[in-house]
């Protein structure tokens, strides 16, 4: 690309919005500043000191129709501006229920990506052209923040919490990945790209990559691994609840509060365990903070909610 850019290419189905919003409101702050200081200007000059400009009480009608007029529209369009922001904003926090769900682990300095296949990627992110992409993101040390410009998407990503974020991407083609948060000495060095490729590109791609177990079956795997199978195990020597089919239901704590377990709940199930302990077992289990890593806490997150009644773990 030849010269400077003024906008970083259109390339979600956000970005025209945001660009609308964002070309609006440059428009009403110039215009406001153009008159405040024009009037500012050309009172300075008419009232210097020594001109014949008339002085004195300004007629009542005018000084109070003028300030009823300017107060309302102002008001208006403050309003009008906060009611079209908040839509937007709402709209971009509400992905599909069918997006594809792909989870970022941020990391002094590089973006972790693993698709659904199981497919994994450093500083790369390969993402289907028109369909709704869903970012399930965490950080394993400090504060990062995934921002790709040419989507107008930008997210803080934060250690001890997930985050989301989403986006359609609407033109093939390879963009900029940052983090905008600074977040240590190479902070300036933790960029990558996001590929955009036609869907049978992608599924192409994804199968390319190599053969790996998927991150439910990995979860598996680290589920006897961090032994966490010792104590969940039917007949066990531990009294602990059976972990199939929870991921969506309701759970009954040993404080009387009932909680849906949903993704935050089994992951500080995992980190935090005394924060809510299950009706009617001890709080024996030790907390895994620090012993499990973001990847491996993904891992066995993503393997909780795979389990259906079935299969009891
Ligand atoms: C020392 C035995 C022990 C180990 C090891 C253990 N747990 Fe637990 N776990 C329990 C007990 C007992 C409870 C119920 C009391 C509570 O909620 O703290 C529980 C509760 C849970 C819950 C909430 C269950 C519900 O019905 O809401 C989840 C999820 C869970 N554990 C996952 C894990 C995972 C994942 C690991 C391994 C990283 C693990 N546990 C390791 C004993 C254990
Ligand atoms: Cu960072």
């Amino acid at each position: 690309m030849g010269g400077v850019a003024l906008w970083p290419a259109q390339a979600s189905a956000e970005a025209p919005r945001v660009d609308a919003i964002f070309s609006l409101l440059l428009v009403v702050s110039a215009v406001i500043i153009l008159l405040v200081a024009g009037l500012l200007l050309g009172f300075a000059i008419r009232y210097r000191r020594g001109s014949k400009a008339p002085r004195g009480r300004l007629p009542a009608i005018l000084s109070r129709d003028i300030e009823i007029g300017w107060t309302s529209a102002t008001a208006f369009l403050a309003l009008f501006l906060f009611w079209w922001a908040g839509a937007a904003q709402l709209a971009a926090v509400q992905p599909p229920p069918q997006a594809l769900e792909i989870r970022v682990i941020g990391r002094q300095w590089m973006w972790e990506v693993r698709h659904p296949s199981g497919a994994r990627e450093l500083d790369e992110l390969h993402v289907p052209l028109g369909e709704p992409v869903r970012l399930v993101m965490s950080a394993e040390d400090v504060i990062h923040s995934f921002f790709v410009p040419a989507f107008r998407l930008k997210q803080d990503v934060v250690p001890g919490r997930l985050t989301e974020a989403w986006f359609t991407a609407t033109q093939p083609g390879e963009y900029h990945l940052f983090c905008a948060e600074f977040c240590g000495t190479e902070h300036s060095a933790m960029r990558g790209r996001v590929v955009v490729l036609p869907p049978e590109d992608y599924a192409r791609w994804s199968h390319a990559q190599p053969e790996g177990d998927n991150l439910a079956q990995q979860g598996a795997k680290a589920f006897v691994a961090l032994g966490c199978a010792g104590c969940h195990v039917a007949g066990g020597p531990v009294h602990a609840p059976g972990l199939a089919g929870l991921y969506g239901r309701q759970v009954a704590l040993a404080d009387g509060r009932r909680v849906m377990a949903d993704e935050a709940y089994l992951r500080d199930s995992i980190l935090l365990p005394r924060q809510d302990v299950v009706a009617g077992y001890d709080p024996v289990m030790p907390s895994f903070a620090g012993v499990a890593s973001e990847a491996e806490l993904q891992r066995v997150v993503a393997y909780l909610m795979s389990l259906r009644e079935a299969a009891t773990p």
